[in-house]
């Protein structure tokens, strides 16, 4: 019978601290319908995995001002994460050849707020966030997927105070509702061109991709600690965005997305600050 502890010790060596357990049936009627599914499924049929491991990525550099949201001032987390990951996958298969270990992150048919705040790392908040107690929502979750049995009793998910700091800023007034359709960060990802509502939104925002608002307001944020993951170095991008950055999107956040939509969302905040400059 393996046990979670010689579970944590290979994902303690990985440089994996922050991370947790979950039952995969806790999750099964909520997966994502995403591409990613067929690597889930593919790994482990006709059986069910078992356990889902959450790990948090801790990624605030600083809160300089910028048009680009903190998680797009580090390195890809697709890549960079994901590679710290797929290492301690491999750990695990080497250590219990018998049982499979899938990683994912992002790209995920697992719902990974969900899967962390059931793996106890922390509290949803009313932005749909894990609030982690040490490093607050400025986390990435990644998850290893694997038919190890490890008896697990699920965390309880908690919810935050609903104090209301994040409703009441949110400027498409995503935060405690039912849909994202006016998030910024949504927003700042559609292709071609914007609605003037969408347009209006984007400029009341500053940002050319992503949005931390509803994160830079939250109480619990506040204390975060400063103590970003390994995986993303020691020095985070510029906090804004340029037009001769669109040159080279390689290792961004936003570089799956192309030079068009962030030059797009450039355009708008120029033509603003030109608006602005010219009254
Ligand atoms: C699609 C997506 C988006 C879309 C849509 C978001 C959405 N939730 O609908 C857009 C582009 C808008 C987006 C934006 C952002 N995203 Co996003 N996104 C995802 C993705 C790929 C899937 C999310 C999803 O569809 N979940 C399913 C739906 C049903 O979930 P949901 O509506 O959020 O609700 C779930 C939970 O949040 C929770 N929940 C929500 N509200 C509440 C309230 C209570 C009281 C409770 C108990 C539970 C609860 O229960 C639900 C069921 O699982 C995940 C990665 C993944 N595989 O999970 C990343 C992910 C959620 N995103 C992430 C990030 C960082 C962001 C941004 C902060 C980036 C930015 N700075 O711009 C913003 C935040 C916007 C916001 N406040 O939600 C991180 C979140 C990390 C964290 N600390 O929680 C994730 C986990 C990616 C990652 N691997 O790290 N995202």
């Amino acid at each position: 019978m393996v046990d979670k502890s010689s579970v944590s010790e290979i994902l303690n060596k990985h440089s994996l601290p922050l991370h947790g357990y979950c039952r995969f049936d806790a999750l099964a009627d909520n997966l994502l319908p995403c591409r990613a599914l067929s690597r889930l499924e593919s790994a482990f049929l006709p059986e069910q995995p078992k356990t889902v491991i959450a790990v948090l990525f801790p990624y605030r550099f600083d809160d300089m001002p910028g048009n680009l949201s903190r998680y797009a001032r580090v390195p890809d987390y697709h890549t960079a994460a994901g590679g710290f990951l797929k290492k301690a996958a491999a750990g695990l298969s080497a250590a219990f050849p018998e049982y499979r270990f899938v990683p994912f992150i992002d790209s995920s048919p697992i719902p990974e707020v969900r899967a962390a705040a059931l793996s106890g790392l922390g509290v949803v908040g009313d932005n749909g966030l894990l609030i982690n107690p040490l490093y607050g929502s400025w986390v990435f979750i990644g998850n290893i997927v694997t038919d190890l049995d490890l008896k697990i009793t699920d965390s309880e998910i908690k919810e935050c105070s609903h104090c209301g700091a994040c409703r009441k800023i949110c400027p498409g007034g995503c935060a405690g509702g039912k849909t994202r359709k006016n998030c910024v960060s949504r927003i700042t990802q559609i292709k071609g061109e914007l609605t003037a509502s969408q347009q209006a939104l984007l400029l009341k925002s500053g940002m050319a991709w992503g949005c931390d608002i509803c994160q830079d307001v939250c109480p619990l944020n506040q204390n975060a600690l400063i103590a970003p993951h390994p995986c993303f170095g020691d020095k985070p991008f510029n906090p804004s965005l340029s037009f001769e950055d669109l040159n080279s999107l390689e290792g961004r956040a936003y570089g799956w997305r192309g030079a068009k939509t962030l030059e797009r969302n450039l355009n708008l905040l120029q033509s603003l600050h030109d608006s602005t400059s010219d009254a």
